[in-house]
């Protein structure tokens, strides 16, 4: 199948983008979960929350976004059709659609709270902040860490990416650079870039805009997927990600919210009451990545 990956056209699966692995067989098993975490970087869990559930979420997502007229008006709402050139829309954050019931009944699910709480050995918790977006066509998500977004609060912080329907991977879904978080290879880039801190140093937050530059220079295996609404997709501060393009004229729907052990310190910034980012990029990553010799 033909993807984009940021603009470089590619096929999947192959040696430039291959098939991520999914963990489900160590389900119930916390240190063979932990092993597969380390030597990866992710965790892909198929259909770990209920198909239904998850689809009477992206209903109440797209409900939201008739009603601000973001969808092609002559189309089907649950396909979530875009006009051509048409708006885009806001959804993150600690109101409105993001915290509709049945969002929270997947971003907040039991199984989640239950994997954590196995995975930390003691209880969770998840940033009352949802990172719910619907990304339009020709869009991606540049390669990163997340560290540099909320890297203020728990060591042991990680991401749940979960796609809000079947997303297959030619409508832009979540892919991950396997290997980034230990490599030799990427130590330079984890010791410079990855201690930054997008608000306290005025850096924008992309490492790169074409993430196959990354395992180009410095190795790695970019590994992606095609989703179906229910699977997750867990990975740490320090695994480089990105997200293939949209080439649909479809939104692509998915949330990304973060699960920590609950007696850990909280970045503040994520908080019921907190600021959010607030800091404005003074420095492009380009001139910061000469700076590093990166
Ligand atoms: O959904 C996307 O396009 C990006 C998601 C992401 O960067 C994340 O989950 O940390």
């Amino acid at each position: 199948m033909k993807v984009r990956f940021g603009f470089r056209d590619l096929e999947f699966p192959s040696s430039e983008l291959s098939q991520l692995r999914e963990s489900n067989d160590r389900l119930g098993d916390a240190p063979a979960l932990w092993r597969t975490m380390d030597a990866d970087g992710y965790l892909l869990l198929r259909a770990l929350i209920a198909r239904e559930t998850v689809l009477s979420a992206r209903e109440a997502v797209l409900m939201h976004m008739r009603e601000q007229r973001v969808l092609h008006p002559d189309t089907p709402v649950l396909e979530g059709v875009m006009p051509p050139g048409g708006p885009s829309i806001r959804l993150m954050g600690r109101k409105g659609i993001a915290q509709h019931p049945d969002v929270l009944a997947v971003l907040e699910h039991p199984a989640l709270y239950a994997l954590f709480g196995a995975l930390f050995g003691e209880p969770a918790l998840t940033f009352p902040y949802k990172w719910l977006r619907a990304v339009g066509n020709e869009a991606y998500t540049g390669a990163h860490f997340d560290f540099v977004y909320m890297g203020r609060g728990s060591q042991n912080l990680y991401t749940v990416w979960i796609p809000f329907g079947d997303v297959p991977i030619s409508q832009g879904s979540l892919a991950i650079c396997r290997g980034s978080h230990r490599l030799d290879s990427f130590a330079r880039i984890r010791d410079t870039y990855g201690r930054m801190d997008v608000d306290r140093d005025g850096i924008s937050g992309w490492f790169e805009r074409d993430p196959m530059r990354i395992v180009e220079r410095f190795g790695g295996q970019w590994q992606g997927a095609d989703y179906r609404a229910g699977d997750v997709i867990i990975f740490g501060m320090h695994t480089m990600h990105a997200s293939t393009t949209n080439l649909s004229n479809r939104f692509r729907l998915s949330c990304d919210v973060r699960y920590q052990p609950a007696g850990d310190p909280v970045d503040e910034r994520w908080k019921r009451d907190g600021s959010g980012h607030y800091g404005e990029a003074q420095r492009d990553m380009e001139s910061a990545r000469a700076e590093w010799g990166l």
